[in-house]
């Protein structure tokens, strides 16, 4: 549809969406087209970031931008992410507003690169000094590190997050960054022994062979060629575009600034190499008297020289699994097939357990060195919604992390639209999938991932039938022409087919204890630290929580976190499926805006309130307008209820004749109960007379 307002005829397009007259799907689509052929990546509804990924550098994050949107009133200049993390450091720094940035979309839809323009805006407008540079240079190289160990290339990402990650900056009284704190959500380590076809495993293993030194390569027993390594898939081991030999000398150099020491640096090195080491080790039957076949260790491996472990340690915790109870144990061998399982459940965990040590590392070195009052900024960059030809346990995680964080989207901006949005499979009641999958993790007997599904398709028959009357929300979808080993979930960004193949392992996510009291036993000391549990002195009969159960409760933490702060909201959107400039697909942005929502986003901003406030803060801030409020405000019990209307009534005509200079939009500041009420009430609605009643 051609769009003919004059706002419109703009060549390129409009900033801000709730400007944009008539409001449909079309015009919406046309004007973010226009946009993006113009390379205006950003486009507002209201507060709200749209963010295109432009998949070419734009000349548009210098010094000079920096300049140009620091202390600048959000709507002033042209819709930049700037702008976003201008007005959201402000408010923390004056008006003493704990913040969060909340970056969703896709995966590949620029969430990752988002979070870096944020932290890189922040850092260059805030505090200055050497102290305080010290400070944000440890926050912002805590990004490459992190992303060279938890990140890889997918089909869909050359840069993927396999973890999620939310990193609370925190700042003193003034808005000089003080330091830090980053949590990080379950990594992806399926990847560390196999990879789908056309990804990679994540990036530090490729960044090593690369960029390491002949003499470092050396001493770690590591060989340049990746093709040499089993856990290394080759179809797509280099990247167009990545430089991992230049990428490993950022790393280092970042580990360096952040603090990590250089022994430290070498250990976790050792451990990278290990795991590779490990991925190689091949395993061969011995024949026992008793007919059962014995796994051996093939070959001597390097990997035990590097971490400092008796080959005949290893062998044996290859070779026999002992289970503990009470007073007795008992030990059985394992077979080849098990011995290979067992070699990639320990590959997974060194390496997970090394990218969690990583994160506490890092923290360690970024905390805040005062106990003083803190402000914070929460910037959360997780793994996008994402939809595999194959789909399994990791994909089923992420994207209900997806499911969350859109949840809370719709809570606190579109809740008056979509009062009926429930989504039965997150509930945390018994009926959710991953409470159900740990039911079934937990129960005595014979326990599969096909009784998982037996279960799973059962109760939410059952619950179908139950809720079918009332609500045509539910989003487990039975369907007899599924796969057999296959369930499928509409999700809020697309229906997605899960293969219902090692769930139940995954989620177990159990470690035999004769590795990790084989690890404890290395002359190593970070992979002492990694393994506690197998401190012999230390044995705990007790089952550790299911992966599942841990994701839960700390997304579950993280929500309930969130919702304490201010959010401020960057929609990432990409464009094409090809990861290419130029190539905007008109079926893909749609499908993208239509499930993010921003359509309704639009129009309750368009009918709504932009701006709301208790009575304090706001008297507090605007006091010195109004000479009766100025200077002798003294805080909250100083009025009567009826002169302090009066004296917002005062502030009110003041804030008005300010905002009345503004060209496209007038301000009103209202009264409501306990709230005081900017109305962004825009020109054009108004020549029609059609919210006159605001
Ligand atoms: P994601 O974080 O949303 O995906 P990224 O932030 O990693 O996506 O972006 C993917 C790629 O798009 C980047 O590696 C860049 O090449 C390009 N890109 C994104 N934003 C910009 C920008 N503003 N300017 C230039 N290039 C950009 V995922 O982590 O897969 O969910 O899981
Ligand atoms: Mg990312």
């Amino acid at each position: 549809m051609e769009v003919k307002t004059s706002l419109l005829d703009n060549m390129i397009g409009v900033g801000d969406m709730v400007l944009i007259e008539p409001l449909s799907e079309d015009t919406f689509i046309e004007n973010l087209k226009k946009r993006f052929d113009h390379s205006e990546i950003y486009t507002y509804i209201g507060s709200v970031v749209i963010s295109m990924n432009p998949y070419k550098s734009l000349p548009i994050y210098t010094a000079e931008k920096v300049e140009e949107y620091r202390n600048r009133n959000f709507y002033e200049l042209s819709p930049h992410i700037y702008a976003l993390a201008d007005e959201a450091y402000r408010s923390l720094r004056d008006q003493d507003k704990d913040q969060c940035i909340l970056i969703t979309g896709e995966s590949g839809a620029g969430k990752t690169e988002a979070s870096k323009f944020v932290m890189s805006y922040v850092a260059a407008v805030c505090g200055k000094g050497q102290e305080v540079n010290k400070v944000k240079e440890q926050l912002l190289q805590s990004n490459p590190v992190l992303e060279a160990f938890g990140n890889a290339k997918t089909v869909r990402n050359d840069n993927s997050s396999r973890f999620g990650k939310y990193m609370d900056i925190e700042f003193d009284f003034k808005g000089d960054p003080l330091g830090g704190v980053i949590s990080n959500y379950l990594l992806e380590k399926s990847r560390v022994v196999k990879q789908p076809r056309g990804e990679r495993n994540f990036h530090i293993f490729y960044q090593l062979l690369s960029g390491a030194s002949d003499d470092t390569l050396k001493k770690l027993k590591l060989d340049r060629d990746f093709s040499k390594y089993n856990y290394l898939s080759l179809d797509s081991a280099t990247v167009n575009g990545l430089d991992d030999a230049a990428s490993f000398r950022t790393v280092r150099n970042a580990m360096q600034i952040v603090g990590f020491m250089e022994d430290e640096v070498q250990s976790i090195l050792e451990l990278v190499a290990a795991v590779l080491k490990l991925g190689n080790i091949e395993f061969k039957p011995e024949s026992r008297c008793n007919g059962f076949d014995e796994s051996r260790i093939k070959d001597k491996n390097e990997m035990c020289e590097l971490l400092g472990i008796e080959q005949s340690v290893l062998e044996r915790a290859f070779s026999f699994r002992t289970v503990e109870a009470k007073m007795e144990k008992v030990s059985t061998s394992l077979n080849v097939a098990q011995a290979y399982y067992a070699r990639d459940a320990l590959a997974k965990n060194l390496y997970s357990r090394l990218f969690s040590w990583l994160v506490t590392r890092i923290n360690e070195s970024i905390k805040a060195q005062t106990k003083t009052h803190k402000k914070v900024m929460g910037v959360l960059d997780i793994y996008g919604f994402e939809i595999f030809e194959d789909n399994s346990f990791e994909q089923f995680i992420i994207n209900y992390c997806n499911e969350k964080l859109q949840q809370i989207f719709i809570e606190l901006t579109l809740r008056e639209e979509q009062e009926e949005y429930i989504r039965e499979f997150l509930n945390e009641n018994k009926n959710g999938i991953l409470a159900m999958l740990d039911e079934e993790c937990l129960r005595p007997g014979t326990v599969t991932d096909e009784t998982f599904l037996d279960k799973l398709n059962t109760v939410c028959a059952e619950h179908q039938h139950f809720e079918s009357r009332q609500s045509k929300n539910s989003k487990f979808l039975t369907d007899h022409s599924l796969p057999h080993n296959c369930f499928r979930i509409q999700h809020y960004a697309g229906k997605v087919l899960y293969r219902v193949e090692g769930f139940v392992d995954k989620n177990n996510d159990l470690l035999y204890r004769d590795l990790s009291q084989a690890m404890y036993k290395a002359n190593h000391s970070l992979i002492k630290i990694l393994f506690p549990e197998g401190n012999p002195a230390k044995v705990n009969l007790k089952r550790p929580p299911t992966a599942g159960f841990q994701f839960r409760a700390s997304v579950g933490t993280l929500m309930k976190n969130l919702l304490t702060k201010n959010p401020n909201y960057i929609r990432c959107i990409k464009p094409n499926d090809e990861k290419a400039a130029h190539i905007f697909t008109d079926s893909l942005v749609c499908h993208q805006a239509r499930y993010l929502g921003l359509m309704e986003n639009v129009r309750v901003r368009r009918a709504g309130y932009a701006f709301r406030q208790p009575y304090e803060p706001c008297l507090e801030r605007y006091k010195m307008l109004c000479k009766q409020t100025w200077p002798h405000w003294k805080g909250p019990l100083f009025f009567l209820e009826e002169k302090r209307r009066q004296c917002l009534g005062d502030l009110a005509t003041l804030i008005q004749k300010i905002y009345r200079g503004w060209k496209c939009r007038t301000h009103f500041l209202l009264l409501k109960k306990s709230q005081v009420v900017v109305a962004a009430w825009y020109r054009r609605f108004a020549q029609q007379k059609k919210y006159q009643n605001i």
